[in-house]
């Protein structure tokens, strides 16, 4: 054995080439194996005089670790290029892998469905911040100063003790008061979003939930144009053959106000489980909107007039779907969930 012989031991290792798994065994066996090259190299190690072991001694530890290396190299990249290769020869014309699609949840379908029904009734959509203040929410829209949806144990304070106090909102109507501010009537608008109740929660009941509410400013807008947008929402919503009647209610921002029903869609009106033996479902709140109101965001309330109404679309979608426990809609089991057949629209 001499220098030169490990040496072009060494260069001949750069230049080696392997095309298949089975031409890098033969190539490993050729070098490393129990004949193999580097392997007989090792055994005339012996016969090197002494003063020159420590100097082969240690070309031949590099030339084996070199050897070793470049055998995993060619292997792995042999394995790459046929398993690259398997998928060129892959049949094409074969169906694709299936893939489960998701569903909407049932509040964005039915809330969705609201809105577009008011859309095409011509109302734009608002939006507006969850965090609201004080004034957004209840002082523009006439609640007294000692009203309790005002107190800590109605609504989140996210900042409190302060004269105008952030908090979560307890309805969108905050949407309405911004839209009033910027706009001038006519105003028709229609304000999706999520709001915050300080409540227990229950089979009826949720901290957190979703409401629709709209507003309509314009010069002689009456009570009877309020019945009227109401009954075609009814019928858009629940059927052709729905019917409405309105009780006599009080909110702070509307007056009048009314508690609005829709004739029961399980029994017709003959009296179910559903709708409690009255054939009438309650399905929202409206009013005329209050002329304090009007002038609070500064509408003159002696040339324009307004209607408002709000539902809460898990009620809506309880309704809809006939579904008794308003917390299915908050727990995101799929089993519940995957039930909405409209669920596969994008
Ligand atoms: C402005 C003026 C008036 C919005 C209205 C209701 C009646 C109502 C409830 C239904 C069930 C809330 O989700 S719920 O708990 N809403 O009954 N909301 S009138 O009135 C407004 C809003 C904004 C500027």
């Amino acid at each position: 054995m001499t220098r030169e012989e490990i040496e072009k031991m060494l260069s001949g290792l750069a230049e080696l080439r392997c095309k298949t798994e089975k031409e890098v065994e033969e190539a490993r066996v050729k070098l490393l194996g129990k004949k193999g090259e580097i392997t007989r190299m090792f055994e005339e190690f012996r016969t090197v005089a002494p003063e020159l072991k420590k100097e082969f001694g240690r070309s031949l530890n590099e030339l084996k670790q070199a050897a070793v290396a470049k055998i995993e190299e060619l292997r792995a990249s042999a394995q790459g290029a046929s398993s690259e290769g398997k998928s060129k020869n892959s049949d094409l014309t074969m169906p694709g892998e299936p893939m489960p699609l998701g569903s909407r949840h049932p509040v964005s379908i039915v809330r969705q469905e609201i809105v577009d029904i008011f859309r095409k009734f011509g109302y734009d959509v608002a939006e507006g911040p969850e965090i609201e203040d004080d004034y957004h929410v209840f002082e523009a829209l006439n609640f007294p100063a000692n009203h309790p949806a005002r107190d800590m144990q109605d609504t989140f304070f996210v900042s409190a003790g302060h004269l105008n106090p952030l908090l979560l909102r307890t309805h969108t109507s905050s949407i309405q008061v911004r839209t009033m501010e910027t706009q001038k009537p006519p105003i028709r608008v229609i304000c999706p979003g999520r709001v915050f109740r300080n409540e227990a929660i229950s089979a009826r009941a949720h901290c957190i939930f979703h409401q629709v509410e709209g507003l309509y400013i314009d010069e002689n807008v009456t009570f009877a144009d309020l019945k009227q947008a109401i009954l075609l929402f009814a019928r858009e919503m629940f059927g052709a053959d729905a019917k409405i009647r309105m009780r006599p209610s009080f909110f702070p921002f509307t007056e009048p106000s009314s508690e609005v029903d829709v004739s029961c869609n399980i029994c017709h009106g003959k009296g179910c489980n559903i709708c409690k033996g009255t054939g009438w479902l309650e399905i929202m709140g409206c009013g005329m909107v209050d002329p304090n109101v009007l002038e609070a965001s500064g509408i003159d309330s002696k040339q324009y007039s307004g209607f408002a109404f709000g539902m809460g679309v898990e009620r809506i979608a309880m309704l809809k779907w006939q579904v008794n426990d308003l917390r299915h809609y908050f727990e995101n089991d799929l089993r519940f969930l995957s039930e909405f057949s409209t669920a596969t629209e994008v």
